[in-house]
């Protein structure tokens, strides 16, 4: 057994006994496989936690979920990063969703998942499902018009991922939805990385005319407290009184009707936070 950190800043971080099942150096990053006995099998991309067996549920449902509920009736779906297909899975859960494009940078990401993350990534090769191994931020620039929702399921503004949180890339993303689009981007902590999280809110309405942030609690994510923006110039995505009754009919272990309803339920130095960015 060895001691595995994530430091979540200079001074804090998040610290599991763990058994090393894999570790390889990628073309993009190094890819971290643990056995845990809290959290169970857990994915580490260059030092950061993306996703564990225990709580993978919590982030992939309440990142998939909202959008795909408020579009009035999503077919196309893109996701970029996510190559662990959580995303996927929940994605498929909605019975309109003729086709999903997944465009994930790292293929070992996708290998990885496979071999070590069965539940996570068991709709992978679902036939709707096509994977594309490119970066975000060039796939898009062949697709306009297209999507009926768009989410970032990327790590952290670092590094290869810092263009997926600026503005000329959330452009991209406006361009390749057709009426009716919804975006959803995974935003980072209020608490811990509250420049990234004002940060990425501030350019996201740069772009688009309604923006939404709501909050999901994620044990093993920079503490706990996750952000999430969703963001479209068709929709009202602040109205959760919409299409309510769908939610009911979704199989899910954290997302819910009450959650929904009360979606955009801030604590105030989260407002606080918004109004000032
Ligand atoms: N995306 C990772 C969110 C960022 C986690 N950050 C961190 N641990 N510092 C998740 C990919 C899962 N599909």
């Amino acid at each position: 057994m060895i001691w595995f950190t994530e430091y979540w800043t200079e001074n804090v971080g998040l610290t599991v006994k763990a058994h090393e099942v894999k570790r390889i150096k990628s073309k993009y990053q190094e890819i971290l496989v643990l056995d845990t006995p809290e959290f169970g099998k857990m994915l580490i991309l260059d030092g950061l936690v993306q996703t564990t067996e225990r709580d993978e549920f919590i982030y992939h449902e309440m990142l998939a979920h909202p959008a795909l509920v408020m579009h009035p009736q999503p077919e196309r779906v893109l996701v970029i990063g996510g190559g662990d297909g959580g995303t996927v899975r929940e994605i498929l859960k909605h019975p309109s969703v003729k086709e999903v494009h997944l465009c994930e940078i790292d293929e070992e990401v996708i290998i990885v998942a496979e071999k070590y993350f069965p539940t996570i990534s068991e709709k992978l090769r679902d036939p709707r499902v096509k994977i594309f191994i490119e970066d975000g931020n060039e796939f898009l620039q062949e697709r306009k018009g297209y999507y009926d929702v768009v989410i970032m399921d990327s790590s952290d503004p670092v590094g290869a991922s810092e263009v997926l949180f600026k503005e000329p890339f959330y452009q991209k993303v406006k361009q390749s939805l057709r009426e009716n689009g919804i975006m959803v981007a995974q935003t980072e902590s209020p608490v811990l990385q509250e420049k990234y999280f004002a940060g990425a809110y501030r350019e996201i309405r740069k772009v688009f005319r309604n923006v939404g942030v709501y909050l999901a609690y994620v044990p093993t994510y920079p503490s706990g407290m996750w952000s999430f923006t969703i963001a479209s110039d068709y929709i009202d995505v602040k109205d959760t009184s919409r299409n309510r009754e769908r939610v009911k009919e979704l199989k899910t272990k954290y997302f819910c009707d009450n959650i929904y309803a009360c979606l955009f339920a801030l604590p105030q130095f989260v407002q606080e936070i918004l109004k000032k960015s």
